[in-house]
């Protein structure tokens, strides 16, 4: 029997590759959003090769992640895999001109709703005595950059809550790890930039930045380890970062 994965944040980027690698390697998908064509379009592509089912949520809304998750039909509701993916950073900007509201989208969406759709899921991993929960860090929670402020302390509390979480789990078998990438082209700096597109490609010039399937690839062998194994805490970067601040770039 297939294994079933929830991908949170899989309209887009590293989210949206891993749905299709995991569909290629006969795992059942439950595809999380707010952008339902994307899900549709999704789901229609990916039904060819495995059961696809869609959730569209605002992962800031408590009720409704608790309510989509708690719709599942039968035939999802045995959750193996979880992939707390969601999350952006909003803003780029130091501290004293930081704007409340993108203060707030970053912890509400990279760490409460990351806490939302887990607490919905861990008592269905519980009854099982099994899962594997993947929280998608970042370089960014492992060191802090000029103006990253809010967004790397978001990051920083996912790394906190992913030791946590293995930490209180362990006595069910569940295994928890997370994935932290570094510079990787996706929507994400376009969101962060908020759709100033021409800056955001900046971000990405003059060197190879990863590519959302790289990271797909990791969470995958992530996933596919024996039982036994378990991948705690994963740092990945292009081969031209060393850190969040030093990247090296072709003029
Ligand atoms: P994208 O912007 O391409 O994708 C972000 C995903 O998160 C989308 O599918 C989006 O779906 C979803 N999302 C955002 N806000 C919400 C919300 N309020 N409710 C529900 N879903 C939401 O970025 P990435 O693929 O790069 O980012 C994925 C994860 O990887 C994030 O946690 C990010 O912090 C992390 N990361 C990214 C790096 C990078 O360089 N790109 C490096 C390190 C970590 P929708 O808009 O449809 O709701
Ligand atoms: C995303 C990596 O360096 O753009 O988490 O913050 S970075």
């Amino acid at each position: 029997m297939n294994k079933t994965a929830l991908i949170t944040g899989a309209t887009s980027g590293i989210g949206r590759a891993t749905a299709f690698l995991f569909a290629d390697n006969g795992i059942d998908l439950i595809i999380c959003g707010r952008r339902k064509e994307r899900l549709n379009e999704m789901q229609q592509a990916l039904s060819e090769k495995v059961k696809v089912h869609t959730l569209s949520f605002d992962i800031r809304d408590k009720n409704a992640v608790q309510e989509k998750i708690n719709s599942l039909p039968e035939n999802f509701n045995n959750i193996d895999i979880l992939i707390n993916n969601a999350g952006n950073a909003h803003g780029l900007d130091s501290i004293e001109n930081g704007d409340i509201d993108d203060w707030d989208a970053m912890i509400d969406i990279n760490v409460k709703g990351l806490l939302y759709v887990s607490k919905a899921i861990i008592p269905k991993m519980i009854a099982n005595n099994s899962g594997h929960i993947i929280n998608i860090g970042s370089t960014a929670g492992k060191e802090v950059y000029p103006n990253g402020n809010v967004y790397c302390a978001s990051k920083h509390a996912v790394d906190a809550v992913n030791q946590g979480m293995r930490m209180d789990l362990n006595k069910y078998g569940i295994k928890v790890g997370a994935v932290n990438p570094g510079l990787v082209e996706t929507e994400f700096s376009e969101v962060r930039f908020k759709g100033d597109t021409e800056k955001a490609e900046t971000v990405y010039k003059g060197f190879q930045p990863l590519k959302p399937e790289d990271i797909a690839d990791i969470i995958h062998f992530a996933v596919t380890r024996p039982y036994h194994v378990n991948i705690a805490d994963l740092i990945v970067m292009p081969t031209a970062q060393a850190s969040s601040t030093m990247v090296k770039k072709e003029l």
